[in-house]
């Protein structure tokens, strides 16, 4: 890592068309980023959806990047992915999507901005987004000080599947 380096932590979600082989696609795609490096990736787990109910399960996983992109470039790339891989925005709230991709955190940075909320809002709220980044960072301290392994103890899993590698 040089000082020009910076870590960001990236949320992958999908629900439609093959959501494994979208995750596996996308983290591939993630590995292919310019001035970017794909350090870890957690398990897939596959989780009950937030929001309405009558949509398939979620198959979701974090991946961290040490990478030389400004957060804002960073998340233009993460949005290229999501089109090339399908994803059509419908408006609809929290409905299914064949690839989400969300930066959850980029370094200790914050922002209230609505293009780029820093850390991802809900990051604090969804076992499926804080489950695969403690396996990712089992360390992590987040931007309000808060140890990962608090956030986590206080966390239930359920509704969440590990999904063991042979699947
Ligand atoms: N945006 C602001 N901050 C960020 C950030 N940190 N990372 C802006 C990424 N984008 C950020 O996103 C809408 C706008 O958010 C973007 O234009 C960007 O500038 P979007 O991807 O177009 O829309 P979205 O993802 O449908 O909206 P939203 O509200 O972010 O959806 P969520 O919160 O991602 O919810 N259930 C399970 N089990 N697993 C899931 O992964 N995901 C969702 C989607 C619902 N239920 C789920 C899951
Ligand atoms: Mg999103």
């Amino acid at each position: 890592m040089t000082t020009f380096d910076h870590l960001a932590y990236i949320g992958l979600g999908s629900n439609l068309n093959h959501p494994i082989s979208q995750i596996q696609q996308a983290l591939q795609a993630l590995h292919y980023l310019p001035d970017t490096r794909l350090l870890t990736q957690s398990s897939l787990y596959r989780s009950t959806p937030l929001g309405p109910a009558n949509q398939p399960d979620y198959i979701n996983a974090v991946a961290k990047l040490q990478t030389r992109l400004p957060p804002v470039t960073l998340l233009s790339h993460l949005q290229a992915i999501e089109t090339q891989q399908g994803r059509i925005r419908t408006g609809e709230r929290w409905g299914p999507r064949t690839l989400d991709l969300d930066i959850l955190l980029y370094d200790l940075q914050q922002s209230q901005d609505p293009i780029l909320t820093l850390p991802h809002p809900e990051l604090q709220h969804r076992n499926f987004v804080i489950y695969p980044l403690y396996e990712c960072d089992p360390e992590l301290i987040l931007p309000t000080g808060q140890p990962l392994q608090e956030l986590i103890q206080n966390t239930s899993g359920e509704g969440l599947e590990r999904i063991k590698n042979e699947e």
